[in-house]
């Protein structure tokens, strides 16, 4: 046994509430070192003799490590807990003192008391969330009145640049539910709403206006009012991070320097302040002076941005918030946030902009979910740009699971694009074979699906502005197979509970044909999934333990069916790139 690669900590994603009386924990080993991992564990308040003994399961591996993990009881809240992990050389006590061959002497590891306060607490809808993105200015075009000046035509054809405008607004989201709800979604996320002079509006000039070339406010609660109606909630942007170069404070600190009331809350060098030939403030990223960068450590700016949070949450009964540039505000600004949000709308939904390891942001007092960019970087690899193999695929997967406790982990936004990346048909250099098997993937994968407007009707683009083309609405134009995909396998995620809820169990990896499988279960029902991600035909073979008894299963998406052949084992034909989602027949 590698003592070295043994790790847990009674904190973060090693160990973290499960329920009021319940704690999840995992343990991390050299991948293939231990046949079995136990757990002996009871009240702090027990006699040291006494307590349970739980057998945890290998949830992952990476190329590295294997987990383990299990879900303890407890009646009182109050734990300790001491490891027995056996290898090949026998079995050893793994506690809060090191290892030893005496429990006592390992000592034991303690969570002291399940607090209420600190639960993980992640609305339970986000499970069964299948989210859209829509960036406004390029969804719909409802009303001709509002446009901006000099928009350009809503064509296929069109390939906007950093300043195009298309008057796309919020009356054309309203007109276009039918089309959404026919999709299955029922969760939308608008990047930003409020007045901005940008095509974007990530430069908000009034926190507390809906941009007129969007709608205003009425037209808001009309949308989401009339999306609730059919079972589709709506997130908007949180653009906290910085502020629009018109936002009234900085325009003050713009006209009276120093002596301006507002003077700290942004990051001033010095005064006067100017843009060129760089800004003297701080601003997002390198110099973009159209987003000065606000102070939210200040008292004041962190009241008017929870005032206006609040303000929203309550005005427009909006289902949560999408966070932008969210790893660069404080932790302490993010923690009132969400009681702020919570506190209006305990079932809203706060996620996080984060394009990695989101770890700190998501220990149940600040976000609930993040943009998860890792998954789609994953996806990406292995699907789109066949760079990667089955196993550095399970991998990267794993990895990721194991980063974050498992509330977040079944409300990530699993995106295989956005708009600030590349569309990921163009990532697919146009393949739609490997398209149609990433949304296989990325529909069937725990956490909720996230679509990025027209990724369903095969549009493409490049990177940002190029991947804000336009909706493509004209049906001709559209890929309406694609669409049929994308509505089918949505169906199916709500058809098949394990798909939304089931644990994420790896089934079968092949690196040589590139073959993929994992099982979801929930209970005793288990939904197998088997991916061929490569341009050959193959002969799968799996066995059949996860189903428990079955002898047959039926693939949803084609409907075919095979019988086990023996010993509880399964083989499967697959075409080129094809998948299949797998059920228990009788
Ligand atoms: C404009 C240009 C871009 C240029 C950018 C930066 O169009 O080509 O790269 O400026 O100078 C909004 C607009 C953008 C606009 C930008 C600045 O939508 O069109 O881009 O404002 O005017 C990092 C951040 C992440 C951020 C991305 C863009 O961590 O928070 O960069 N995303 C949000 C929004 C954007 C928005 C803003 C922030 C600003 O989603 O739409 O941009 O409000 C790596 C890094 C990441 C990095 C990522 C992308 O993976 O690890 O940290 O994200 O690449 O660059
Ligand atoms: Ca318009």
């Amino acid at each position: 046994m590698l003592k070295e690669a043994v790790f847990h900590r009674p904190e973060g994603p090693y160990a973290h509430p499960a329920g009021p009386r319940a704690l999840r924990v995992r343990l991390r080993a050299k991948r293939g070192d231990l046949s079995s991992c136990h757990l002996f564990h009871g009240d702090r308040y027990q006699g040291e003799e006494e307590g349970d003994i739980l057998r945890l399961e290998k949830a992952g591996s990476d190329e590295l490590f294997d987990w383990f993990e299990g879900v303890i009881p407890s009646a009182t809240r109050r734990l300790r807990y001491v490891f027995y992990l056996e290898g090949k050389e026998g079995g050893l006590w793994y506690g809060e003192r090191g290892f030893a061959a005496d429990r006592r002497e390992a000592g034991a590891f303690q969570y002291p008391y399940i607090c209420e306060g600190d639960l993980f607490r992640v609305p339970d809808w986000a499970r069964d969330g299948i989210v859209y993105q829509i960036f406004p200015d390029r969804f719909c075009n409802g009303d001709k009145e509002n446009d901006p000046e000099g928009i350009e035509p809503w064509s296929a054809a069109a390939r906007p640049r950093p300043n195009s405008f298309y008057g796309g607004d919020l009356r054309g989201i309203i007109e276009k539910l039918p089309y959404l709800e026919a999709l299955g979604v029922n969760v939308l996320y608008l990047t930003p709403i409020f007045l901005s002079p940008s095509n974007h509006k990530y430069d908000t000039a009034d926190y507390y206006r809906v941009d007129p070339a969007f709608g205003d406010a009425k037209i808001l609660k009309e949308l989401v009012r009339r999306a609730h109606r059919r079972g589709i909630r709506v997130l908007l942007d949180a653009v906290f991070n910085h502020a629009g170069y018109g936002f009234f404070a900085f325009q003050d600190v713009l006209q009276r320097g120093a002596a301006s009331p507002y003077a700290d809350w942004f990051f001033i060098e010095d005064f006067p302040v100017v843009t060129t030939p760089r800004p003297n403030y701080e601003t997002f990223a390198n110099g973009v002076w159209t987003m000065p960068k606000l102070n939210t450590a200040h008292p004041e700016v962190r009241a008017y941005l929870l005032d206006v949070a609040e303000y929203w949450t309550r005005e427009a009964e909006i289902d949560g918030w999408r966070l932008d540039v969210a790893n660069e505000v404080d932790h302490r600004f993010w923690r009132a946030f969400r009681d702020r949000v919570k506190g209006v709308n305990p079932e809203a939904l706060i996620v996080g902009e984060i394009w990695h390891d989101a770890g700190p942001w998501l220990q149940g007092d600040q976000f609930d979910s993040v943009m998860n960019y890792l998954f789609r970087d994953a996806v990406l690899d292995f699907f789109a740009a066949g760079r990667i193999g089955a196993d550095r695929f399970d991998a990267l997967l794993t990895r990721i699971r194991m980063m974050y406790p498992e509330p977040a982990h079944f409300a990530m936004f699993n995106l295989l694009g956005s708009h600030d990346t590349e569309r990921f048909l163009t990532a697919c250099g146009g393949r739609l074979e490997r398209m149609r098997l990433a949304v296989l993937f990325q529909m069937t994968y725990p956490g909720m699906p996230m679509i990025y407007y027209g990724d369903e009707v095969g549009m493409r683009g490049g990177p940002d502005p190029d991947c804000r083309r336009p909706m493509v609405w004209e049906e001709e134009k559209q890929n309406r197979e694609l669409l049929a995909h994308y509505r089918k396998l949505i169906a199916l995620r709500k058809a098949l509970r394990p798909l939304r809820r089931g644990d994420f169990r790896t089934w079968l990896v092949d690196p040589l044909r590139n073959l993929y499988g994992f099982v979801r279960r929930e209970g005793e029902s288990c939904v197998g999934v088997l991916l061929n991600n490569s341009p050959h035909e193959h002969r799968v073979e799996v066995d059949l333990h996860p189903f428990g008894g079955a002898e047959k299963l039926r693939d949803a998406l084609s409907g075919r069916t095979a019988e086990a052949a023996g010993r509880s084992r399964l083989t499967w034909m697959m075409a080129p790139f094809q998948g299949v989602i797998l059920t228990p027949v009788g």
